[in-house]
């Protein structure tokens, strides 16, 4: 019993919240370039030109662009089985609609790959995690323009035949559900900005930029389009390939056994998350996705209705599930909840559970809960949580260590409900890769401050710090927990 021999254990990172070096190698600007740092009370603001003598998180991050050999080392000391990168598109195509690739940036990857290699470590790699290059959504409004569909082929069709010998593991989107949602999700989502907020200096903030919710919901269908035609043509390249979906997995519980709480719960908690889950593995839309955008202020559904697309996305269809999961929060359809923080949205508050400074609250079952929800809605479908973890202020030590037993805490309690999950209740868990497994910049507020990883990094939100690593205690311990296939988790 156990996890199965080959669960892939590991942690996960994505390029604009690591790489850095935002110019190097002929890498063309990405709609993450744009925004400023912001923290748990600012939100980050998105400036639509680069302002000299500005700190942005993403243009030097923490420099993995030129310390990846000795990260990926550190990552191989733990015993990683997997790391989930991402390729940042703009890297390989500077402009999105370039005839070339850029061979430097092809270049960079495979040696990143074949350190992961050297390393004896599997890389589970993402297309696109919050990274459009910027000159598609001030030329293209984004995958708003069908255009894109076809850049976005081109872009993983270049990747696939580049890298089909060292990657195994592809993930189309990142968190493509955050389009179901105004702000980040239409911004880092889909990479759709309206013209107003393209020329507006005042530069309001991410979640504040104005919505349409027609565009945007017509933008994540051609990205569910672009992401169906890019496993159909990953296969074809390599029919070992196994690609998977991402999806933010927000677990929403009924504020009380109130039947309105119930209702409100099923909309916001099964409805929302099984939409993009449904067209990834089903290969089509549910039935009540039409009313749910409805509600969301849809009026036209011909997008919905093309038959072309509706084939594509039947024969698109994912090789496993991924997600991220990091907390639940709850839904009343009485009255107004006190509001708690949390990954993508703001939800109500739970008196059963802690939370983390940024408001994020810490429910190990709930992820439990999760995973069986999935398996019963997608049997056989492998599983596996790309992301979790606990964001948090860590303090170095004089000699460079960080005492951090809330995060050992932390995962050890998700790591243990996800082995009752496959021992007790038979879900097909094939791997789990934590998240920012090495300090990086947040994704949500752009801080260095809210921290990750099993290894910290030298680097502070006013731009100081040498980019120096150091292992946390957290770091032991996840080596044991890698080593042992999870049995060790003390
Ligand atoms: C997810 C994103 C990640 C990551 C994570 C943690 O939504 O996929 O990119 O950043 O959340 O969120 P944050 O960085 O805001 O703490």
């Amino acid at each position: 019993m156990g996890f199965k021999e080959g669960f892939l254990w590991g942690g996960a990172v994505a390029a604009n919240q690591c790489e850095g070096g935002y110019l190097e190698g002929g890498k063309g600007l990405s709609c993450a370039d744009m925004l400023k740092g912001g923290n748990v009370s600012t939100p980050r603001k998105f400036s639509p030109v680069i302002e000299e003598g500005v700190y942005y998180p993403s243009h030097q991050a923490i420099d993995f662009y030129h310390h990846f050999k000795e990260d990926i080392a550190l990552f191989g000391e733990m015993g990683f089985k997997c790391f989930r990168l991402s390729i940042n598109w703009s890297r390989i195509y500077p402009n999105g609609d370039d005839e070339e690739p850029n061979e430097e940036g092809l270049k960079f990857y495979d040696e990143v790959f074949d350190e992961c290699k050297k390393n004896g470590i599997e890389p589970l790699v993402t297309l696109s995690h919050y990274e459009i290059p910027w000159a598609i959504t001030t030329k293209y409004q984004g995958f708003y323009s069908r255009k894109t569909i076809d850049l976005f082929v081109k872009y993983a069709v270049t990747c696939f035949r580049r890298y089909k010998d060292k990657v195994k593991y592809w993930l189309t989107f990142n968190e493509i559900n955050a389009a179901l949602m105004p702000g980040g999700g239409a911004y880092n989502g889909v990479g759709l900005v309206l013209e107003e907020d393209l020329k507006n200096t005042a530069q309001r903030p991410v979640n504040e930029l104005i919505d349409d919710p027609q565009k945007r919901l017509e933008a994540l269908h051609n990205e569910f389009v672009a992401s169906a035609l890019t496993v159909k043509a990953g296969h074809e390249i390599n029919p070992d390939f196994m690609i998977g979906c991402m999806i933010a997995h927000l677990t929403s519980y009924p504020a009380t056994c109130h039947p309105l709480d119930m209702l409100a719960a099923q909309r916001e908690d099964d409805r929302f998350n099984n939409i993009c889950g449904d067209v990834h593995v089903r290969g089509s839309y549910p039935p009540f996705t039409k009313k749910y955008y409805e509600s969301l202020g849809v009026k036209d559904f011909s997008f919905m209705d093309n038959e072309e697309d509706q084939k594509i996305l039947k024969e698109g269809t994912v090789d496993m599930y991924t997600f991220s999961y990091y907390m639940s929060m709850t839904v009343s359809g009485t009255k107004a909840e006190e509001q708690t923080g949390g990954n993508l949205v703001f939800g109500g508050k739970n008196p059963y559970l802690k939370a983390t400074p940024w408001g994020w609250q810490i429910d190990p079952e709930g992820l439990r809960w999760t995973l069986n929800k999935l398996s019963d809605r997608y049997p056989g479908v492998p599983l596996m949580v790309v992301e979790n973890g606990m964001g948090m202020i860590d303090k170095k030590e004089e000699d460079g260590s960080v005492h951090d037993s809330y995060r050992i805490d932390y995962l050890r309690d998700h790591i243990k409900v996800m082995k009752e999950a496959v021992e007790e209740d038979g879900v097909p868990l094939i791997g789990y890769t934590t998240w920012g497994c090495i300090d990086l910049v947040s994704a949500g507020t752009g801080e260095m401050y809210k921290r990750y990883g099993f290894i910290y990094v030298d680097r502070n939100d006013d731009g100081t710090g040498d980019f120096s690593r150091s292992r946390k205690d957290s770091f032991f311990w996840y080596k044991k927990v890698c080593e042992s296939n999870g049995e060790i988790l003390e």
